[in-house]
């Protein structure tokens, strides 16, 4: 990375016709020469810091304006990533945007900002910690109200709060193991019972953490749930029903649908992926069996399976193979629908989770319920942070060293010894704070931003 550049991108999102205004960052030494360069300021307008201007965006001929903007300077270090920033906010859409981008990427000196990389700086620049720049991606990429709750814990600094204190724990040990190993003759005895209780209790909260930070990605990432049953059970009846829209073609004939269909819907506050599949069948229709095997599919990678059955015919052998074919670490659910209809018979070990009508909608709340509960997710209301894969990694390496340095304790080894393990678990969570950064660290949290952050 040359800090001498100054890189320039698109920071809201871009779609035609939609977005009133957007927004280029740019952020270097350069970034005030070159908006000097470009925007247009009428009348006597001061460029002071942290005011807006007011102007115009010229073409490239000198002739004619590409757009009238605001412009807003912040320079160092005042600013988000630490360096001289201007914010040049442009009308919304694609063509002006772009235009106006590839102006700015005319200049001398500047060039596209990478996945991230305004984060970066500001992280480089001690704008931001590890942890909060990584809540702010995940705030944008949240799909519910509850994942937009935990990355904004994460935003206040939560995670760096709890990790820094773990640190802090862990170190404030290793000086007593350290002490003892220098001075040994000078000092009273360790109490070794007392440290191992306390690598312990870390390594405990450490666990509680990843356990956590797993369940939350339920609510970040959202569930997949796929619909699975014969033909004409009402699979893509209650999708309809649970994604308030006809989404699929419903009809009386076996075999309606012969795609894997996705809805995305929110329920309870937890993003899901509802999967309608083929209704699964042996058949010689061509295309319905290419549907059926994108069922198979469905039904091994969901988070939850529902197999739903048509109660009015009773529990059939058909249903009884599909039941078997459900991977049996997958968390599943038996619906039975046609609740309006006439009850067929069901063996006394099958009943249904869950009865309903997807007709007449009834039964709904209790097959939200009873997904909920399957995967999970109705249990995330518990916790107020949530580690994310990376720290949670981390978390889990610190918190395998804390138990060989008390394997070691236990088999009377010198002091020397445990300190290898437990300077380990004290790097590790350092990673996750950016007390302990590298280029692999920045480059695997960095790289998963999108441009413009
Ligand atoms: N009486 C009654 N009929 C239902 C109910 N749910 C669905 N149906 C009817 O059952 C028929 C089949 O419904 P679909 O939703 O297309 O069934 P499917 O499981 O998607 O069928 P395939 O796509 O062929 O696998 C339609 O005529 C629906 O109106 C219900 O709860 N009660
Ligand atoms: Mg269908």
């Amino acid at each position: 990375m040359n800090y001498s550049e100054t890189i320039a991108a698109v920071a809201t999102a871009v779609a035609p016709g939609q977005g009133g205004i957007a927004i280029i960052r740019l952020s270097g030494p350069s970034a005030e020469t070159i908006g000097r360069a470009l925007v247009h300021c009428p009348g006597r307008q001061k460029w002071a810091s942290h005011r807006i201007l007011y102007g115009y965006v010229m073409a490239a001929d000198g002739q004619h304006r590409l757009d009238e903007v605001l412009l807003l300077l912040m320079r160092a270090p005042r600013s988000f990533t630490g360096e001289d920033v201007v914010e040049i906010h442009c009308h919304g859409g694609v063509i002006v945007v772009q235009q106006v981008l590839e102006r700015v990427l005319e200049q001398p000196g500047v060039r596209r900002a990478l996945p991230g990389e305004f984060s970066r700086q500001a992280v480089m620049n001690g704008r931001l910690d590890l942890t909060r720049a990584e809540a702010v991606s995940e705030l944008v990429a949240a799909r519910s109200r509850r994942a937009a709750d935990l990355a904004m814990a994460g935003l206040d600094g939560g995670i760096q709060v709890r990790i820094t204190v773990l640190r802090e724990r862990l170190l404030d040990q290793l000086i007593k193991l350290e002490a003892r190993i220098d001075f040994e003759e000078d000092l009273p005895p360790l109490d070794e019972i007392i440290l191992l209780k306390e690598l312990q209790a870390v390594r405990a909260e450490l666990l509680v953490l990843v356990a956590d930070g797993k369940r939350a990605d339920l609510l970040r990432r959202g569930l997949r749930v796929a619909l699975v049953g014969r033909p004409n059970v009402g699979k893509s009846s209650l999708l309809n029903l649970l994604s308030r829209r006809e989404r699929a073609i419903v009809t009386d004939l076996p075999g309606t649908t012969r795609d894997l269909l996705e809805s995305e819907i929110v329920l309870a506050g937890v993003p899901i992926t509802l999967l309608d599949t083929a209704g699964i069948r042996k058949t010689n229709d061509v295309v319905e069996q290419l549907g059926i095997a994108r069922s198979e599919e469905a039904l091994a990678s969901a988070d939850v399976v529902v197999l739903i059955i048509d109660r009015h015919d009773g529990w059939t052998n058909a249903d009884a193979a599909l039941w078997a074919r459900i991977p049996p670490a997958v968390p599943r659910l038996l619906v039975a629908n046609k609740a309006d209809l006439l009850a067929g018979s069901m063996p006394s070990d099958m009943q249904p989770d869950v009865c309903m009508s997807a007709l007449q909608g009834e039964g709904e709340e209790m097959l939200v319920q009873a997904l909920l509960a399957a995967s999970g997710a109705g249990e995330g209301d518990g916790f107020l942070i949530a580690l994310n894969q990376r720290q949670r990694d981390l978390a889990a390496l610190a918190a395998e060293a804390l138990e060989r340095s008390c394997d070691v304790a236990g088999q009377q080894l010198p002091w020397d010894f445990w300190t290898i393990d437990l300077r380990e678990a004290i790097r590790h969570l350092g990673e996750i704070t950016g007390e302990e950064i590298n280029e692999d660290i920045l480059e695997r949290v960095f790289s998963r931003f999108c441009i413009g952050k």
